[in-house]
């Protein structure tokens, strides 16, 4: 069964929206097999960000990340990778359609990086290592 790692942020965790968006998982019909609140370190983000090292909104991405609890989960189903990312809107909340976690949820702050309440992996490949990162392969 395909899996994906979803990651709310430290703005959805501070938001009080953690119920919120795995209700919206749940009711889309993807099971919850795994979940864990937590506070990233550096070393486990800069793993799950490697493809983004040297980009503009590297470092205040990192800084965001670890400037408060996130909660971890994997979420199972058919295409889940691809309903997921559908779910979670564009990654800029402000275009992101309404009907979506960050259309409905979250806008343009002003920051450096983009609050955007939510990440979801983005490939088969991505999901299996990410899951590995925040679930020890589990
Ligand atoms: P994540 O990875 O958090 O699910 O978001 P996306 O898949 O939608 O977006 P991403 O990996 O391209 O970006 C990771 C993270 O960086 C922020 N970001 C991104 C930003 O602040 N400015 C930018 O120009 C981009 C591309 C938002 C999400």
């Amino acid at each position: 069964m395909e899996r994906t790692l979803v990651l709310i942020k430290p703005d959805g965790v501070r938001r009080n929206l953690v119920g919120e968006i795995v209700a919206r998982i749940e009711r889309k019909g993807y099971l919850i097999a795994n979940i864990r609140m937590l506070e990233a370190d550096r070393a486990l983000l800069e793993k799950h960000y490697a493809e983004h090292v040297g980009k503009p909104f590297y470092e205040p991405l990192v800084e965001f990340m670890l400037s408060g609890p996130i909660v971890a989960l994997i979420a199972e189903g058919n295409r889940v990778i691809e309903g997921f990312r559908s779910l979670a809107g564009a990654t800029d909340p402000t275009v992101a359609a309404p009907g979506t976690i960050r259309g409905d949820l979250a806008r343009d702050q002003g920051t450096k990086v983009v609050q955007n309440i939510v990440h979801g992996s983005d490939s088969i490949e991505s999901a299996e290592r990410e899951i590995a990162l925040f679930f020890g392969g589990k």
